[in-house]
């Protein structure tokens, strides 16, 4: 299922040389490959992911996942952990975002990843703190870098070592949730794995990732919204989106098997979150937005 570090680094390499000619006649953004700028001390509990061009989708995935395509981004920043349940409702408290969250008690530890947020709510916790959720380019590009690797840490697999999935032991590596059903797992503390690419945490599992694009059948069927520079998917996310009704989570989660933790895989579902799940999400930063959270 996986090829091997070397060839998806060779042909990356490639491809990525040659897209430099190729984005130049792509209609989907601008027309001349974009300067990117350069990484700078990003605000707090931040990683630059530096831009340029890179391997997004791959061939041999789900058929959502085809084709694999280089397409560019500018540089930008991630949020190092998922967004914690402290952390969500901290600004629920304040009013500046809806109160919203787990239907679980042992999900509502202050370090576990918030989770029983939509859509709407995570978009909304991103933009009040200056931020914005990532796209779903923004978001693969942090999980695969620029080759196109398939997880956060190379082409190796999944494993509880990496990162909290359903392993042999069960769901969240073992680990049974309090009260009924305790076979369902529950989301870890953020960062209880290693950072991986970019410095990155939990990437690949504990929560599901909620990320800004609609989703479409693939990234063929999605056509120029999916190309190009700085692609936002279909409608450019905005809604109303003829057609459209889902949007993309990302990233695996403590109740699934390490595939779904890959880097391409792609999951849909309804941006109210309904029926309900247990999904969480991290924020990214432009550079502008970068450059106004340093200020502050
Ligand atoms: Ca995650």
């Amino acid at each position: 299922m996986f090829k091997n570090k070397f060839t998806v680094g060779v042909l990356g390499g490639l491809v990525a040389a040659i897209t430099v000619v190729s984005t130049s006649s792509a209609s989907g953004g601008e027309k001349a490959p974009r300067k990117t700028e350069p990484c700078v001390s990003p605000p707090s509990m931040m990683a630059c992911i530096p831009g340029g061009p890179f391997v997004r989708g791959t061939n041999d995935g789900p058929s959502d996942t085809w084709p694999e395509q280089v397409v560019f981004l500018d540089t930008f920043y991630m949020d190092i952990y998922e967004v914690t349940y402290g952390e969500y409702q901290s600004c629920a408290k304040q009013e500046k975002c809806r109160k919203a969250g787990p239907n679980y008690r042992d999900f509502n530890g202050p370090k576990q990843p918030i989770t029983g947020v939509n859509w709407y709510d995570a978009v909304n916790y991103c933009r009040v703190h200056g931020k914005h959720l990532p796209t779903e380019a923004e978001w693969e590009k942090a999980a695969r870098g620029a080759d196109g690797e398939s997880y956060p840490w190379g082409n190796e697999p999944a494993t509880c070592k990496r990162a909290i999935i359903k392993d042999r032991a069960g769901r969240s590596c073992g680990e049974q949730k309090k009260g009924k059903h305790g076979e369902k797992g529950r989301p870890f503390d953020v960062g209880s794995r290693p950072a991986f690419r970019y410095g990155l945490y939990d990437m690949s599992g504990n929560s599901w990732e909620w990320v800004y694009d609609w989703y479409s059948k693939s990234y063929g069927d999605c056509g120029k919204d999916c190309e190009g520079n700085a692609p936002k998917g279909p409608c450019g996310g905005e809604e109303p989106c003829p057609g459209h009704t889902r949007k993309v989570v990302r990233g695996g989660s403590w109740y699934w098997e390490g595939i779904m933790a890959s880097g391409f895989y792609r999951r849909s579902h309804r941006p109210k979150n309904s029926p309900f799940h247990h999904f969480g999400f991290r924020c990214a930063a432009s550079p502008d937005e970068a450059r106004r959270l340093l200020a502050q």
